[in-house]
């Protein structure tokens, strides 16, 4: 087999931020200086990018586990801490991002389209950032945020305008190696065509992209052959060419059951992923008509194609008559589909929208004196939070109030000793809530545990 890996799942994990730093400024002879520990570098991102030499997805499916470079801890003497380095992993152009729900993130179209897939976590501040009029040397830092983390999927679904289909050495290479610059393979047995091949056309001043896919035999949709699984590159093609052999001498085989064979393929595809190709345009080539008995069959199946309504054009791609006709039509026909296609964005990303705090966080009752409260900053701030340092958790909590969640808790009708948990139902944290002392809430129980839930 070559090389040619058309999907693959991806574990990715962007960098954590670093540490901040709490040191305070010590020098010979002097007193005790203002704090200097630096902030910690931020992680880096996990990049998706469309490289057109990129083919395959080969390299993601034998190493599919791929982190950013996390950010290094803050030091004293105001040191910050180095940002880790991003990682740009290169896709081929058409490369289909989603979750492993199957919900697509985003479709890559275009040379260096990029996608920001994981985000870094951003670095702890230190102690010297922490400093403030009220708080003149903090002895705590903040931790750095941990990167984003998840599984993703990557699929390429090649971009073409046409794309060839039939049954195998029906000539689909023969025929786009005749048409255009590209050299794929070419020989007599089935199946000589593993990965698709791309081939750019010129017909006048139309200019097209003709996809050869492995060729398919009926039975394809039960995993006769190679399956079905290449249709996907022709999924984004405007057009379909049926390649039909007129010189076969395969028993039971003639352009005309051929075609119907494909077409039942083709509507197989769709049941099973919903894709209908039904409504594609398409253009039959009867091809071979090199060979005297080839001739011959073309000319009688020619006008029982037509009365299908099926545009047919004979060809022989080894002495390259009728190309001229061939190469015209499929201009014509990508010329009509581009023109009816509503206009397009050169890259179309699909960008999983973020809550970026519209509401800034929301207070849920939960039933006696128990409440919750979730939004993107007490989330953060609290993962940010060394609890082993009194101080940290102190500052916590006057970021807490300031925020004004005191007030919602006290509208929410939550009372002294109310249990408050933080952030959302798998990652909360759980606090016994003192109205009257800002500073000393306490945390009871780790992130994501709390012993009285058991
Ligand atoms: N005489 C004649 N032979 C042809 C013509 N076109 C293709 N062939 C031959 O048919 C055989 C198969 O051609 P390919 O182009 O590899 O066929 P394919 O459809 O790409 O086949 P797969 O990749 O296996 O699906 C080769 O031996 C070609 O030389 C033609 O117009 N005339
Ligand atoms: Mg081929």
């Amino acid at each position: 087999m070559p090389d040619f890996v058309d999907e693959a799942v991806l574990h990715i994990k962007a960098g954590d931020g670093g540490h901040g730093c709490a040191s305070i400024h010590r020098e010979k002879f002097k007193p005790l200086g203002g704090p200097d520990g630096g902030n910690g570098g931020r992680g880096g991102d996990v990049v998706i990018e469309v490289d057109p030499n990129a083919a395959t997805l080969l390299d993601y499916q034998r190493r599919p586990h791929r982190r950013a470079g996390n950010g290094t801890p803050g030091q004293g003497g105001h040191r910050s801490g180095a940002n880790g380095d991003e990682l740009v992993l290169t896709v081929p152009d058409g490369t289909v991002v989603s979750g492993v729900d199957g919900e697509v993130i985003a479709d890559l179209v275009g040379a260096g389209t990029r996608l920001v897939i994981a985000r870094g976590g951003n670095g702890g501040l230190g102690n010297a950032a922490l400093a403030s009029a009220k708080r003149k040397a903090p002895g705590f830092a903040l931790k750095g945020e941990e990167g984003e983390a998840f599984d993703i999927r990557l699929e390429i679904k090649t971009i073409a305008d046409v794309g060839l289909v039939g049954f195998p050495s029906a000539g689909k290479s023969s025929l786009i190696a005749a048409l255009s610059a590209a050299r794929p393979k070419i020989a007599d047995y089935p199946f000589t065509t593993l990965i698709p091949n791309l081939g750019v056309v010129e017909a006048g001043a139309v200019q097209y992209v003709v996809a050869d896919v492995p060729g398919l035999i009926p039975g394809a949709s039960e995993g006769k052959g190679l399956g079905l699984a290449f249709l996907r590159h022709v999924e984004r093609c405007s057009t379909l060419l049926h390649v039909l052999d007129c010189a076969t001498y395969e028993p039971g085989r003639d352009p005309v059951s051929d075609l119907d064979a494909l077409e039942a393929e083709l509507a197989a595809y769709g049941e099973n992923t919903e894709i209908d190709l039904s409504d594609r345009p398409r253009i039959v080539v009867l091809n071979k008509i090199d060979v005297p008995d080839g001739r011959e069959l073309a000319e009688f199946v020619t006008p029982m194609l037509q009365e299908r309504g099926l545009r047919v054009v004979t060809v022989s791609a080894a002495t390259r008559e009728g190309l001229r006709e061939l190469s015209y039509a499929l201009a014509e026909q990508v010329e009509a589909a581009r023109a009816a296609r509503p206009e397009q964005e050169p890259t179309r990303v699909v960008l999983r929208p973020r809550e970026i705090g519209e509401i800034p966080f929301q207070v849920v009752a939960l039933g006696g004196n128990t409440f919750r409260v979730r939004g993107d900053k007490p989330a953060r701030w609290v993962r940010q939070t060394d609890f082993s340092n009194d101080e940290a958790v102190g500052y916590l909590s006057d970021r807490l109030s300031r925020l004004g969640i005191e007030n919602a808790l006290s509208e929410a009708g939550a009372t002294h000793g109310a249990e408050v948990y933080i952030g959302d139902e798998d990652d909360s944290v759980v606090f016994d809530w003192d109205p009257t002392l800002d500073a000393e809430a306490t945390p009871i129980g780790p992130r994501g545990t709390d012993s009285r839930l058991g």
